[in-house]
């Protein structure tokens, strides 16, 4: 089910009681983070809050501010429009069994077909609610400043609202500062929309935005990511790429903008196909791209291939801050908006976070990708204490011997999942979701030396345990039971467990007693 607007979305949340409001004013810097740090890491993630008077430096915004809309499993079902994210697995499963896929690009280029089936191809309208308010900015005479000329990151103590807050700028919005050591303001859920200048291709990802001044940002897109390789051929080209940032509007486009799908695969499809809707898309005012038209904001601009500046330092998901290092630079052309325009966000920092259940939604619906390459994956999950790219639990039905490590070598190989620092694999019937009986098989199940590989491997970007950043090694451990043919002769033993039989008659007596 598609929702028209963020704040329709808000308004499911309120129904299935859901959503908390606050109307008290509570300020944008530190305040915001510290409630809804709270409310993440209370049982099951807590509710999504709308702060109707966030402030900035003590004034009013005039845009309320929404953070933890997807941080639970019921939360991250809604922002799809679904009762339970298993239902897009299952649909995902179905697209692929159809036919067979022979690899996994295959395998994605049917999903892909499946979605054109389902009628998901966007389609092209010629205004929207986000052109309700337009804010054309005149071109800036001083240009932004190259790699070479290094300046701390912001200070963004000057950050104030501006008095005439009508035609909005950067300053207007509740965008919060996070943590006490972070560089300035940072925009968390900024879904950002380019092009392959050879290609055509769109692409949109999720990169966070440090606020410089009311028309310059920084534009963190990590080296690996497809908003860095589009740069890079602009770079090439020598010529200026614009970018457009959108924020809110249906919460399938910002779960969109994180999902992992490969380079070249279209995330304006993808949400089609998750809303069950084309996705309504408008050409931007400034810049030659398109943006669904029902979002709450758009920020148009460009980024000057070549122009870096320090960004951060950031309280990030890894729950450190990670250090200022050099990033583009958005410059921003335009700002439209709706008129009771919501500004939806999210706080990261140490796990369990909002993103956690987000990650986890990625996972769920991917899995049977994964188990079209690998049929003998039965389950797949990623600890909240891994933060997404640390830690791996999957579960096979192991039939051959070393086939946990063909498993930890494929899922290496595939898209994001290279960032995996540790990949544990254990038997069918261990259950991945509950870490405490991975931890159990692990300990149970290995000895360290034969059970354990290391591989040289690309690094999040985020991580700051390897010497040099991005590069180092990763572990996979063979957490199964180990076969003759693996060298194991001695017999492996039986877990201890109760008959059924017994299970149901103590069930029944503990109940009459
Ligand atoms: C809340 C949140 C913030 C994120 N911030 C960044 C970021 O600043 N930089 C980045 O490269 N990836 C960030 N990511 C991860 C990317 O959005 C994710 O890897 C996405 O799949 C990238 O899309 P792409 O493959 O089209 O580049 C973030 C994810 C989430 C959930
Ligand atoms: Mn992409």
């Amino acid at each position: 089910m598609a929702y028209d607007s963020f704040s329709a979305f808000l308004t499911a949340l309120e129904r299935a009681g859901e959503l908390r409001r606050i109307a008290a004013p509570v300020a944008t810097e530190l305040e915001i983070t510290e409630w809804a740090d709270r409310e993440m890491k209370s049982p099951g993630g807590g509710k999504a809050l709308l702060f109707e008077k966030p402030t900035i430096h003590g004034t009013a915004s005039p845009f309320p501010l929404a953070v933890n809309t997807m941080g639970s499993t019921r939360r991250m079902a809604l922002a799809l429009g679904l009762e339970s994210v298993d239902e897009l697995a299952a649909q995902m499963q179905l697209i692929l069994k159809a036919k067979p896929p022979t690899s996994l690009r295959h395998a994605w280029t049917l999903a892909m077909q499946g979605l054109d089936l389902l009628n998901a191809k966007p389609k092209h309208v010629s205004t929207g609610p986000c052109k309700e308010v337009v804010h054309r900015f005149a071109e800036k005479a001083e240009g932004g400043r190259m790699k070479d000329e290094k300046k701390p990151a912001t200070d963004n103590s000057a950050f104030s609202l501006q008095p005439s807050a009508f035609l909005p700028t950067l300053r207007d919005l509740p965008i919060l500062q996070c943590w006490p050591q972070d560089g300035g303001r940072f925009i968390t859920f900024p879904c950002v929309h380019t092009k392959d200048p050879d290609t055509g291709e769109r692409n949109l990802g999720m990169y966070r935005m440090q606020v410089y001044d009311d028309r310059t940002t920084g534009m963190h897109w990590q080296v690996h990511k497809v908003g860095a390789r589009h740069g890079k051929r602009y770079y090439e080209k020598g010529e200026r790429m614009p970018v457009a940032v959108t924020i809110g509007g249906d919460p399938a486009y910002t779960f969109a903008a994180t999902a992992p799908l490969p380079d070249g695969l279209d995330e304006i499809m993808f949400a089609g196909f998750i809303r069950k809707k084309s996705v309504p898309l408008v050409k931007c005012e400034t810049v030659d791209l398109e943006v669904p038209a029902d979002v709450d904001f758009v920020l148009e601009g460009y980024v000057q291939p070549g122009e870096l500046r320090p960004e951060g330092p950031f309280g990030d998901h890894t729950g450190f801050y990670t250090p200022v290092d050099d990033y583009p630079v958005f410059h921003l052309t335009a700002i439209t908006h709706r008129k009771d325009a919501l500004y939806p966000c999210t706080v990261v920092g140490i796990p369990p976070m909002e993103d956690f259940y987000m990650g986890t939604a990625s996972v769920r619906i991917f899995l049977p990708v994964f188990q079209m390459n690998f049929p003998e994956i039965v389950d797949l999950a990623l600890p909240a204490e891994g933060v997404f790219h640390n830690m791996v639990f999957v579960s096979i039905r192991k039939q051959y011997p070393w086939q946990a490590y063909k498993i930890m070598h494929g899922l290496w190989g595939m898209g994001q999942m290279m960032f995996s620092k540790y990949i544990i694999v254990v038997d069918a019937d261990c259950d991945v979701h509950n870490t405490s009986e991975v931890l159990f098989r692990l300990c149970a199940n290995t000895d360290p030396q034969r059970d354990s590989t290391f591989v040289k491997s690309p690094c999040d970007a985020l991580d700051h345990a390897p010497t040099i950043p991005c590069i180092g090694t990763h572990m996979g451990l063979d957490a199964t039971r180990k076969l003759p043919g693996e060298g194991y002769t001695r017999g492996w033993p039986e877990l201890v467990k109760m008959p059924a039989e017994i299970k149901a008659r103590v069930d029944a007596l503990r109940g009459a007693s």
